[in-house]
């Protein structure tokens, strides 16, 4: 396919994998075009949606999550998509994450999960595991790392998935279904990083990763399979509740005020007007 705009992406990024499912998952959607609007943050992954055709807002870093929280409150008829790295998604957006999962709110939460702060050279992120060695943690990365779908799940978000760009078909397949999917849904993709992470590569991955059969119901059985990584790795759905609801804008609205009394706090958090 020819490309109207030229990426900031290093040859072989992950990101472009992720971009081709994008495409094609929105060509497949049966969601028109002008009724899909992703935000994101600051960073590489960020980046993502000036190279798709598609209607978005880029915020601030760790800001995609408020921004796709305000639209969808104003426009509760647009699947809304925030997606970024794990660096904006999880460390500068961390607080939003936590809280954006709370709210219960219909929004699809994409991440290129490269273990790496990318676009400012190789730092390590929340999810660089302990140990690692990189430019800037030339002893190894001292701190824990975090787990976004163990956490999401303790969180009480309905439908938590795993991606990797190495199988896009598989990942197409989960885009579409999290963005189907009524409820917060969250897929942390795999992403690898030829420039700034020379441990988790295509191979690394290949050798790791095992598809999962179906998603598991049982919170607790899903928090298990979460938690494994290193030998295996598993992908796709982890966690689906069906049962679990997602709040309806309009209940918002009725229940704890018109419209017209509803004031939006600097982090979204809706309030009433005193
Ligand atoms: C508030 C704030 N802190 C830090 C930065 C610098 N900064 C820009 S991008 C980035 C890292 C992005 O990493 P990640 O979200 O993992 O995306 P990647 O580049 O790896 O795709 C940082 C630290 C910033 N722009 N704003």
């Amino acid at each position: 396919m020819e490309r109207k705009v030229e990426t900031a992406w290093c040859p072989g990024c992950g990101n472009f994998a992720i971009r081709d499912c994008l495409e094609k998952a929105f060509a497949e959607l049966p969601i028109p075009a002008n009724r899909i609007v992703m935000t994101s943050g600051i960073g590489q992954a960020a980046k993502m949606p000036h190279y798709l055709e598609v209607n978005y807002f880029n915020g601030l870093h760790g800001r995609s999550l408020p921004l796709a929280t305000g639209i969808k409150l104003a426009r509760p008829d647009l699947s809304v998509i925030a997606y970024s790295g794990d660096g904006c998604m999880y460390g500068e957006g961390g607080n939003h994450f936590l809280h954006a999962i709370r709210r219960r709110l219909d929004i699809t939460i994409l991440v290129s999960d490269n273990q790496v702060y990318a676009l400012t050279k190789g730092q390590s992120s929340p999810t660089t595991d302990p140990g690692v060695v990189n430019d800037l943690s030339p002893q190894g990365s001292l701190n824990a790392s975090l787990n976004p779908l163990a956490l999401a799940i303790t969180l009480g978000a309905p439908f938590v998935a795993r991606g990797f760009a190495g199988d896009k078909g598989h990942l197409t397949e989960l885009i579409k279904e999290a963005i189907l999917f009524k409820g917060t849904a969250l897929v942390d993709i795999l992403q690898p990083c030829v420039s700034f992470n020379k441990i988790n590569t295509y191979a690394w991955y290949r050798e790791r990763v095992f598809k999962l059969e179906a998603p598991l119901a049982d919170r607790h059985e899903a928090l298990r399979t979460a938690e494994l990584w290193g030998e295996r790795i598993p992908i796709g759905v982890i966690y689906r509740d069906d049962r679990a609801s997602c709040r309806e804008i309009k209940e918002i609205f009725r229940r704890e005020a018109p419209p017209d009394q509803i004031a939006c706090q600097a982090d979204m958090t809706c309030v009433m007007m005193r």
